[in-house]
């Protein structure tokens, strides 16, 4: 990493009157891209740390240290902070759903579980914490099914999702309450997304956002279907965040693994596609309240690892010494014209 003094404009400046600038971090990375981190952004989620596997990961047992230390860095730093996740079909224990003989346990168990683990947790981060994505990715991909299956379904049936934010809403009533979702754009999953939400307050369910996962890449989704869904979800009278930006360098079929350096023309390419995301989010500014990379820099990505095992991936705005990528120019440029 380069300890030269930087002398960019700060994204966080850049877009201190649209919304919050957010990196996802893990406690390699708040090392690491300590001096990246405080000088351009303003919010940081824990990539893993707050989830259920990593803070409970027996019923008797919860592993703080991790998430902690997080939350150490954005106080350290005057971030903000947002929660990931409380509801989750993945990286979840299968104690939670389990018996001592292993077999699933009731509703009202599940139910007695859950409560307890987001009074203990949600309660612990309240002043850390000012938005929790209480529940993740519950909708199916493809097809006429609304949710897809998982324990929680089988055992609660769909009443497990307006639980999770009532139970939420009462450990921290100040807290703003997120559904987080991928593939947020789709117009098939946009429209399952919207009919969740919807019906979410239509039984007053206390939810206060949408966040559009927005792992993206140079392709897909269409820039008319982003600002479709922004227009969609904005319709409900929430607030809108991008919770996990990124713009992947491959289309999500494309297999090669040729590259060992970002070509020119695919950086070109990313900074365009970067400069007309933008332009969208700061056309809806009044109702988009933060966006969140799915990291910070080049040097660490989870897309280094998926969907093609080893393959590196270039998605941000600042390269793998930390320095800004053409994207980032990109927006300096756009932001000295508005
Ligand atoms: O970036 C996270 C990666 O380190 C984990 O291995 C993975 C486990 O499922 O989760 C990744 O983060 C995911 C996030 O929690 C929810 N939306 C999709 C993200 C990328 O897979």
């Amino acid at each position: 990493m380069s300890m030269n003094r930087r002398s960019e404009p700060r994204l966080k400046d850049m877009f201190a009157q649209d919304f919050l600038i957010g990196a996802a971090v893990n406690p390699r990375t708040i090392v690491t891209q300590e001096e990246l981190l405080s000088y351009h952004f303003n919010s940081i989620t824990a990539e893993n740390e707050m989830k259920f596997v990593s803070v409970h990961p027996l019923e008797d047992t919860y592993a703080f240290a991790e998430a902690d230390a997080l939350a150490a860095f954005a106080r350290k730093h005057g971030m903000k902070m947002r929660g990931h996740t409380l509801v989750w079909h993945n990286q979840t224990t299968d104690w939670l759903f389990e018996d001592k003989n292993g077999q699933l346990v009731d509703k009202a168990t599940l139910y007695a579980r859950l409560k307890s683990h987001i009074d203990t947790v949600v309660t612990r981060y309240q002043d850390d914490i000012y938005a929790w994505d209480v529940v993740n990715e519950v909708i199916a991909d493809e097809g006429e099914e609304l949710l897809r299956p998982s324990k929680w379904l089988e055992i609660a049936g769909t009443e497990f999702i307006s639980k999770a934010f009532e139970y939420a809403h009462e450990a921290d009533p100040k807290a703003q309450l997120f559904y987080n979702d991928y593939n947020e754009s789709h117009p098939n999953k946009r429209d399952k997304i919207y009919k969740l939400v919807k019906s979410l307050l239509e039984q007053g369910t206390p939810i206060h956002g949408v966040g559009l996962q927005a792992h993206w890449n140079l392709y897909d989704p269409h820039l008319d279907d982003i600002r479709a869904a922004i227009e969609k979800y904005a319709s409900l009278g929430l607030q809108l965040q991008l919770t996990e930006l990124d713009v992947s360098m491959f289309a999500f079929d494309d297999k090669r693994k040729d590259l060992t350096q970002p070509p020119a023309e695919l950086l070109e390419q990313q900074a365009e596609r970067y400069e007309k995301m933008f332009a969208i989010l700061k056309e809806y500014r009044e109702h988009i309240t933060a966006v969140t990379f799915w990291g910070a820099a080049d040097d660490y990505t989870w897309l280094d690892h998926f969907p093609v095992r080893g393959r590196k991936n270039w998605p941000f705005l600042f390269d793998e010494l930390h320095q800004p990528k053409p994207a980032f120019e990109r927006l300096v440029q756009r932001s000295a014209k508005a």
